[in-house]
């Protein structure tokens, strides 16, 4: 089942097809002469993958105004349909991550069976304890899992053991828990009991985890609370998902920490540990601005991902992280920003591999500062586009997904079948 005509997609490659191999040569002998095999590389890349967040095919906000996009999906089953096409032509977001309850649906095996006629599977299940819900019998104004109330955090474990219960409807084997709680005012909550009621909430929702599942433990400096958080950083993650047990660990959120914060220095952290759970990717250039990844500074991508490569070529034992986007789009087509930021990532993975690990290993021991930093700057150089064009190519995908949607008309295809709703999700996690 594909959204966007094959015969376009094929005239658009062909098109396009002698540049790309002239670039290809081109790159592999620059690799050859650096002692490395493009089509080694080329390989690995088509490994990647990155899931797309279905709350991301909408158009997100501010908290000053919202401006609705052109066909924005009305529920999961539209959503799904945004996320085919981006597969579809980018051939590396082979997965979708949905979030409860802005993605409830009647039928959760007409769900899953959609998904595998698009070539779909599902990630990681998110819960949403940070607003309330229709009919809610208790307010998480004041928080969820670490509400003083009891009865509030019942109903907040509830609903997470609930998305669990759909996620093995679905295929999925990791539940998300991102909260908003924390304090606005000095003094207004009692930091220790806080963090204790989140354990012993949390202690509940991993006891319903099924045995091959995960729990990814997501921090967030601020907001919505902006005097203190309950999960603020990865150290107070990190205390949560060892007390939890193994199949806890901490997600990391790139715009969920201070400004200059090294956040590849964390991410090496939770891999020695055993913790990493995976990553939500973003960009931002003040807090949690959900931007595009690597559209700000696509060198602080390059670093983390020189950390996942590195764990992954020297064998690190558990590491398995899960790739997420998690952006926000305010100004473009979702679709072709999501495309942009799953490209990017892949992107940003190829020219990881092209690290001289060795050459670099040489230059930590002998402490040689520049040509270590060399060896890096010398692989996020690398313009590694032909190898992703050749990956996508091989996969059915499209050398120019953009320009190919683009001509594809699908966003005002859609417009017309898809009335215009007020409200539905949308918003940042
Ligand atoms: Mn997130």
């Amino acid at each position: 089942m594909t959204s966007i005509n094959p015969a376009l997609l094929h005239q658009h490659n062909d098109e396009q097809l002698a540049y790309m191999n002239t670039d290809y040569a081109h790159l592999g002998e620059q690799l050859a002469r650096r002692g490395m095999n493009i089509d080694r590389i080329t390989a690995q890349v088509a490994g990647f993958g990155v899931a797309i967040p279905s709350w991301g095919v909408g158009t997100g906000g501010t908290r000053f105004a919202r401006f609705p996009g052109l066909g924005e999906p009305r529920h999961v089953f539209d959503k799904l349909q945004d996320c085919a096409v981006i597969h579809q032509l980018t051939r590396c977001t082979p997965t979708v991550s949905l979030h409860i309850p802005w993605d409830k649906c009647s039928d959760w095996s007409e769900l899953r069976q959609t998904a595998l006629d698009y070539g779909l599977a599902f990630d990681a299940m998110n819960s949403n304890t940070f607003s309330d819900q229709l009919n809610q019998a208790h307010s998480y104004k004041f928080g969820s899992l670490t509400h003083t109330d009891a009865a509030t955090r019942a109903q907040a474990v509830e609903h997470n053991i609930e998305c669990i219960e759909i996620g093995k409807a679905l295929g999925s084997k990791a539940l998300t828990v991102w909260i908003g709680d924390g304090s606005n005012f000095p003094g207004q909550q009692h930091f220790r009991r806080a963090f204790d009621r989140y354990l012993e909430s949390t202690q509940q929702i991993y006891a319903a985890l099924p045995s091959d599942w995960r729990m990814f433990l997501e921090h967030k400096i601020c907001e919505p609370a902006f005097y203190s958080t309950v999960i603020q950083d990865w150290g107070s993650s990190y205390l949560a998902a060892t007390a939890l047990g193994p199949q806890a660990q901490c997600l990391v959120d790139l715009g969920h920490h201070a400004p200059n914060v090294n956040i590849e220095l964390i991410v090496a952290r939770l891999i020695a540990a055993g913790k990493l759970a995976g990553f939500h990717f973003n960009d931002s250039k003040y807090g949690d601005d959900d931007l595009d990844a690597g559209s700000v500074s696509p060198y602080r991508l390059f670093l983390v991902f020189n950390e996942l490569v590195a764990a992954a070529h020297e064998g690190v034992q558990g590491f398995d992280p899960a790739y997420m986007l998690d952006q926000s789009h305010n100004v473009t087509d979702p679709i072709e920003s999501l495309m942009s930021s799953a490209v990017q990532c892949q992107r940003t993975y190829a020219q990881a591999l092209l690290v001289d690990r060795a050459a670099l290993d040489a230059a930590q021991q002998n402490n040689d500062a520049l040509a270590a930093t060399q060896l890096l700057q010398q692989a996020f150089r690398t313009d590694v586009t032909p190898i992703l064009q050749k990956v996508r190519l091989l996969q059915g995908g499209a050398i120019d997904p953009v320009g190919v949607y683009r001509a594809s008309q699908y966003r005002s295809t859609v417009a017309s079948q898809r009335p215009a709703v007020r409200g539905g999700g949308g918003g940042i996690v």
